[in-house]
Protein backbone atom coordinates (compact mmCIF):
# COMPACT_ATOMS: atom_id res chain seq x y z
CA UNK A 1 0.00 0.00 0.00
CA UNK A 2 1.14 3.71 -1.10
CA UNK A 3 1.80 5.53 1.83
CA UNK A 4 0.43 8.69 0.39
CA UNK A 5 -2.89 7.04 -0.53
CA UNK A 6 -3.21 5.62 2.70
CA UNK A 7 -2.68 9.25 4.44
CA UNK A 8 -5.76 9.93 2.44
CA UNK A 9 -7.86 7.36 3.71
CA UNK A 10 -7.09 8.44 7.29
CA UNK A 11 -7.51 12.25 6.82
CA UNK A 12 -11.01 11.23 5.82
CA UNK A 13 -11.89 8.69 8.39
CA UNK A 14 -10.54 11.01 11.09
CA UNK A 15 -13.54 13.47 11.17
CA UNK A 16 -12.55 16.71 13.15
CA UNK A 17 -9.76 14.18 15.57
CA UNK A 18 -6.64 15.91 15.66
CA UNK A 19 -4.00 14.05 13.71
CA UNK A 20 0.08 14.33 14.78
CA UNK A 21 2.61 13.63 12.02
CA UNK A 22 5.86 12.34 12.16
CA UNK A 23 8.41 14.22 10.24
CA UNK A 24 9.12 14.56 6.77
CA UNK A 25 7.01 12.56 4.23
CA UNK A 26 4.89 12.03 6.36
CA UNK A 27 4.20 15.27 7.60
CA UNK A 28 4.45 16.92 4.17
CA UNK A 29 2.00 13.44 2.70
CA UNK A 30 -0.72 14.42 5.53
CA UNK A 31 -0.79 18.34 4.42
CA UNK A 32 -0.85 17.35 0.76
CA UNK A 33 -3.99 15.22 1.94
CA UNK A 34 -5.62 18.14 2.97
CA UNK A 35 -4.70 20.41 5.02
CA UNK A 36 -6.96 21.19 8.19
CA UNK A 37 -6.08 23.33 11.42
CA UNK A 38 -5.94 19.89 13.31
CA UNK A 39 -3.13 18.24 11.73
CA UNK A 40 -0.24 18.94 14.04
CA UNK A 41 3.13 18.76 11.64
CA UNK A 42 5.69 17.57 13.81
CA UNK A 43 9.39 18.48 11.78
CA UNK A 44 13.21 18.27 12.95
CA UNK A 45 13.51 15.78 15.15
CA UNK A 46 12.26 12.13 15.15
CA UNK A 47 10.76 10.25 17.85
CA UNK A 48 8.49 12.43 19.45
CA UNK A 49 5.12 12.36 17.07
CA UNK A 50 3.50 9.40 19.60
CA UNK A 51 4.58 11.32 22.65
CA UNK A 52 3.00 14.40 21.25
CA UNK A 53 -0.22 12.28 20.82
CA UNK A 54 -0.26 10.96 24.13
CA UNK A 55 0.11 14.17 25.92
CA UNK A 56 -2.87 15.47 23.80
CA UNK A 57 -5.30 11.76 24.34
CA UNK A 58 -4.20 12.65 28.21
CA UNK A 59 -5.22 16.41 28.02
CA UNK A 60 -8.92 15.74 25.53
CA UNK A 61 -11.59 13.77 25.40
CA UNK A 62 -11.58 13.72 21.87
CA UNK A 63 -9.67 10.79 19.78
CA UNK A 64 -6.47 11.67 18.27
CA UNK A 65 -4.09 10.04 15.96
CA UNK A 66 -0.70 9.52 15.81
CA UNK A 67 0.73 8.96 12.06
CA UNK A 68 4.26 7.67 13.44
CA UNK A 69 7.18 6.06 11.86
CA UNK A 70 8.99 2.59 12.12
CA UNK A 71 12.18 4.54 12.56
CA UNK A 72 11.00 7.26 14.47
CA UNK A 73 9.36 5.04 16.86
CA UNK A 74 12.69 2.62 17.13
CA UNK A 75 14.34 6.07 18.29
CA UNK A 76 11.66 6.69 21.47
CA UNK A 77 10.13 2.88 22.48
CA UNK A 78 9.94 4.27 25.58
CA UNK A 79 6.89 5.98 24.25
CA UNK A 80 5.36 2.72 23.30
CA UNK A 81 5.87 1.48 27.32
CA UNK A 82 4.15 4.72 28.56
CA UNK A 83 1.26 4.79 26.09
CA UNK A 84 0.41 0.64 27.58
CA UNK A 85 1.00 2.38 31.31
CA UNK A 86 -1.36 5.41 30.49
CA UNK A 87 -3.85 3.32 28.55
CA UNK A 88 -5.56 6.85 26.92
CA UNK A 89 -8.61 5.52 25.76
CA UNK A 90 -8.81 7.90 22.72
CA UNK A 91 -5.57 7.47 21.27
CA UNK A 92 -4.87 5.75 17.99
CA UNK A 93 -1.51 5.12 17.11
CA UNK A 94 -0.74 4.13 13.15
CA UNK A 95 3.07 3.56 12.42
CA UNK A 96 3.47 3.86 8.97
CA UNK A 97 6.29 0.60 8.55
CA UNK A 98 8.79 1.19 5.58
CA UNK A 99 10.82 -0.74 6.96
CA UNK A 100 13.49 1.60 6.76
CA UNK A 101 14.95 5.61 7.51
CA UNK A 102 13.82 6.56 4.13
CA UNK A 103 14.63 10.27 4.36
CA UNK A 104 18.00 9.82 4.97
CA UNK A 105 18.60 7.31 2.06
CA UNK A 106 16.46 4.23 2.86
CA UNK A 107 18.65 2.79 4.90
CA UNK A 108 17.21 -0.72 6.54
CA UNK A 109 15.52 -0.06 10.10
CA UNK A 110 15.30 -2.59 12.60
CA UNK A 111 11.72 -3.68 11.31
CA UNK A 112 13.30 -4.52 8.35
CA UNK A 113 15.44 -7.00 10.53
CA UNK A 114 13.22 -8.67 12.57
CA UNK A 115 11.44 -6.07 14.72
CA UNK A 116 7.98 -6.37 15.11
CA UNK A 117 6.74 -3.44 16.56
CA UNK A 118 3.02 -4.96 16.68
CA UNK A 119 4.36 -7.39 19.29
CA UNK A 120 6.47 -4.33 21.12
CA UNK A 121 3.45 -2.65 21.54
CA UNK A 122 1.85 -6.02 23.35
CA UNK A 123 4.20 -6.32 25.70
CA UNK A 124 3.83 -3.18 26.56
CA UNK A 125 0.13 -3.80 27.33
CA UNK A 126 -1.50 -2.48 24.30
CA UNK A 127 -3.87 -5.00 23.49
CA UNK A 128 -5.67 -3.43 20.68
CA UNK A 129 -2.90 -4.40 17.91
CA UNK A 130 -3.47 -4.66 13.82
CA UNK A 131 -0.74 -4.77 11.52
CA UNK A 132 -2.05 -4.50 7.83
CA UNK A 133 -0.74 -4.39 4.48
CA UNK A 134 -3.52 -3.30 2.26
CA UNK A 135 -5.98 -0.08 1.89
CA UNK A 136 -8.64 -2.42 2.80
CA UNK A 137 -7.56 -3.59 6.03
CA UNK A 138 -6.36 -0.22 6.72
CA UNK A 139 -9.58 1.24 6.65
CA UNK A 140 -11.24 -1.46 9.00
CA UNK A 141 -8.81 -1.57 11.60
CA UNK A 142 -8.97 2.78 11.45
CA UNK A 143 -12.89 2.57 11.41
CA UNK A 144 -12.47 -0.02 14.40
CA UNK A 145 -10.40 2.32 16.33
CA UNK A 146 -11.90 5.22 16.13
CA UNK A 147 -15.30 4.00 16.80
CA UNK A 148 -13.69 2.18 19.90
CA UNK A 149 -13.92 4.20 23.45
CA UNK A 150 -11.74 1.10 24.19
CA UNK A 151 -8.17 2.22 23.35
CA UNK A 152 -5.49 2.78 22.88
CA UNK A 153 -4.98 1.78 19.53
CA UNK A 154 -1.86 0.35 17.67
CA UNK A 155 -2.09 -0.23 14.00
CA UNK A 156 1.29 -0.98 12.06
CA UNK A 157 0.49 -0.55 8.28
CA UNK A 158 3.07 -1.88 5.98
CA UNK A 159 3.87 0.72 3.11
CA UNK A 160 5.67 1.71 -0.06
CA UNK A 161 6.09 4.53 -1.21
CA UNK A 162 6.09 6.37 -4.79
CA UNK A 163 8.59 9.28 -4.96
CA UNK A 164 8.27 12.55 -2.22
CA UNK A 165 5.53 15.06 -2.94
CA UNK A 166 7.27 19.04 -2.15
CA UNK A 167 7.66 19.82 0.98
CA UNK A 168 4.84 20.94 2.92
CA UNK A 169 4.61 25.22 3.27
CA UNK A 170 3.91 24.94 7.13
CA UNK A 171 6.19 26.52 10.09
CA UNK A 172 6.16 25.06 13.57
CA UNK A 173 4.93 27.88 15.47
CA UNK A 174 1.88 28.95 12.88
CA UNK A 175 1.01 25.01 12.89
CA UNK A 176 0.77 25.26 16.98
CA UNK A 177 -0.74 28.56 16.63
CA UNK A 178 -3.29 27.17 14.32
CA UNK A 179 -4.03 23.89 15.96
CA UNK A 180 -4.42 25.57 19.93
CA UNK A 181 -6.90 27.74 18.51
CA UNK A 182 -9.06 24.41 17.35
CA UNK A 183 -8.71 22.60 20.32
CA UNK A 184 -12.29 22.03 22.42
CA UNK A 185 -12.71 21.94 25.86
CA UNK A 186 -8.97 20.88 27.67
CA UNK A 187 -9.90 18.75 30.54
CA UNK A 188 -10.06 20.59 33.90
CA UNK A 189 -8.15 19.05 36.73
CA UNK A 190 -10.94 17.43 39.10
CA UNK A 191 -13.20 16.67 36.17
C1 LIG B 1 16.89 12.98 16.46
C2 LIG B 1 17.09 12.86 14.96
N1 LIG B 1 18.00 12.01 14.47
C3 LIG B 1 18.18 11.90 13.14
C4 LIG B 1 17.46 12.68 12.28
C5 LIG B 1 17.68 12.55 10.77
N2 LIG B 1 16.51 11.93 10.13
C6 LIG B 1 15.51 12.66 9.58
S1 LIG B 1 14.27 11.72 8.97
C7 LIG B 1 15.08 10.29 9.38
C8 LIG B 1 14.44 8.96 9.09
C9 LIG B 1 13.06 8.82 9.72
O1 LIG B 1 12.62 7.49 9.57
P1 LIG B 1 11.10 7.12 9.71
O2 LIG B 1 10.55 7.68 10.96
O3 LIG B 1 10.99 5.65 9.54
O4 LIG B 1 10.38 7.89 8.53
P2 LIG B 1 10.60 7.68 6.93
O5 LIG B 1 11.68 8.63 6.53
O6 LIG B 1 10.93 6.26 6.68
O7 LIG B 1 9.28 8.08 6.36
C10 LIG B 1 16.31 10.57 10.00
C11 LIG B 1 17.27 9.53 10.47
C12 LIG B 1 16.52 13.57 12.85
N3 LIG B 1 15.77 14.38 12.09
N4 LIG B 1 16.35 13.64 14.19
MG1 LIG C 1 10.48 4.54 7.91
Amino acid sequence: MRRFEATQLVSRLAGESPIVSNLGPTSDELWHAGHRDRNFYTYGNMGLCSSIALGMAIGTDEQVISLDGDGSMLMNLGTVASIGREQPKNLTVIVWDNEKWGQTGGQTSHTGMGTDLEQVARSCGITHTKTVTDLEDLEAAVSEALASSDGPNFIVAKIEEAGYLSVAPVEPEFTLYRFRNTFVEPRQPGD
